[in-house]
């Protein structure tokens, strides 16, 4: 990597502690990711991806802005990267997955807030996210409570937060509300950006928003072959650089990759022997670098064969209707789409059972991972409905509560091993 410390010191990044923060990743990334064996060639682009994903991309941000295109940061998927992309703006996932920052973090938030909340105000505090210091506008969202009370604190610290309200159950009445909320932020982008989202531009968006889309669910229904051709560790690798990456240059990699995937699967050739435990993850996201999980199924001599996540297919199914001959026609396209993400935010939220079904039968799991953060309160409670529904349908179940340190990884590995086991048997 070239030396952007220069770069980073401008952007008012903690030097030092950037640079240990780097190194530890670097050192992550090559022990999980590197040591994986038969990984598709593919691969490379993503390893170049993270090891540029300070240094690289942030000075192509930095150059767009330059150019007059604002950076809008986001932390939730439902937000709409197709009204950003309508303004020529940048869109970048602002989600952390260390545990960096957390006792300056406990300083605005009490210590039972989920790590995803904390990492958001400890990557800040700690001057280390350069992706958060190019925002032009960081978007907030009401989803859950520790979130929705947290924005009210994080909006002092960085100062250009906007929130945007959101639906909780899958009514008439909350679908108007997310209309309208789109249509504010709409409005917030023409103002900040100074451009006019047209019918053109908006489709465009569209359509650059759902080729991503289509691009990483190719990827993700290879991997219903057995044996599978990527690793789940990959899979959610591709999973969570969707949220940095130029989205053009993206979709050319992920499809890319498939066409790899694709001829692995005619010739029979996977990650893992055939008949290797198939195990489907479900629950929290997993923002870079939480990759703890993920590790120790794959190194428990099963197989990851898909991700039922905002970071996974509950992020990235269903695509926006192109057709509509005004703005306002287009946006309820984008409303369509976005209404059927089933967060467990929502009340009641049946959809998501019967898409972690259905994911069951697609990707052919022999069990799934229930993945919840500690203190998110919306998936333990959903965790528990998951488990019954799955265990009455035959579907082994195993649920998991943690949070980003690593000392519970020798626990979590004796009770994943014994899932494997159970599911074998
Ligand atoms: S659409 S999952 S990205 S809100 S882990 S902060 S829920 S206490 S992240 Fe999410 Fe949007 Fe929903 Fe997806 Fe709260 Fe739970 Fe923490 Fe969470």
């Amino acid at each position: 990597m070239a030396d952007y410390h220069e770069m980073w010191a401008g952007l008012g990044l903690d030097l030092k502690t950037h640079d240990m923060v780097l190194e530890i990743v670097g050192k992550a990334y090559q022990d999980i990711f590197l040591s994986q064996k038969n990984r598709p060639k593919g691969m490379s682009y993503f390893d170049f991806v993270v090891s540029e994903i300070h240094g690289l991309r942030i000075k192509e941000i930095m150059d767009a802005k330059a150019e007059g295109r604002k950076v809008i940061g986001t932390f939730c998927v439902f937000v709409p990267e197709e009204l950003v992309l309508a303004v020529d703006a940048v869109c970048i996932g602002l989600c952390a997955g260390a545990e960096l920052g957390f006792e300056e973090a406990e300083k605005y938030l009490p210590r039972n807030t989920c790590s995803l909340i904390k990492a958001a105000f400890g990557f800040k505090l700690a001057k280390v996210c350069p992706y958060i210091e190019t925002t032009d506008l960081i978007v907030g969202e009401n989803t859950c409570d520790g979130k929705k009370k947290a924005y009210e604190s994080y909006k002092d610290i960085v100062g250009n937060l906007y929130v945007m309200d959101l639906p909780q159950m899958k009514s008439t009445e909350g679908r108007a509300l997310l209309k309208a909320e789109y249509k504010r932020f709409a409005q917030k982008l023409e103002e900040i950006s100074g451009k006019k989202i047209t019918v053109e531009s908006l489709k465009k968006g569209i359509e650059i928003a759902n080729n991503k889309r289509k691009a990483i669910n190719r990827m993700a229904a290879l991997r219903s072959a057995d044996p599978t051709p990527i690793s789940g560790l990959d899979a959610l690798l591709a999973n969570q650089v969707f949220f940095y990456d130029d989205p053009v240059r993206f979709t050319g990699s992920v499809n890319a990759i498939c066409d790899e995937l694709e001829a692995r699967n005619r010739e029979g050739m996977g990650v893992a022997p055939k008949g290797s435990p198939r195990i489907l993850l479900s629950g929290c996201p997993m923002a870079v670098p939480n990759w703890k999980v993920p590790y120790v199924i794959e190194t428990s001599k099963a197989v990851i064969v898909g991700e039922e996540m905002c970071t996974g297919e509950r992020g990235t199914q269903n695509l926006v209707n192109t057709k509509g001959n005004t703005v306002d026609e287009l946006i309820d396209g984008i409303v369509d789409r976005y209404f059927q993400i089933d967060c467990a935010v929502f009340t009641p939220n049946p959809s998501r059972l019967e898409h972690i079904k259905k994911m069951v039968k697609e990707y052919k799991a022999d069990g799934v991972i229930h993945y919840g953060l500690q203190f998110c309160q919306p998936y333990q409670m959903e965790s528990k409905i998951v488990e019954k529904e799955l265990e009455k349908a035959g579907v082994p179940t195993l649920l998991i509560e943690t949070d980003y340190s690593q000392e519970d990884a020798g626990q979590l590995k004796t009770r994943i091993e014994a899932f494997v086991e159970r599911i074998k048997s």
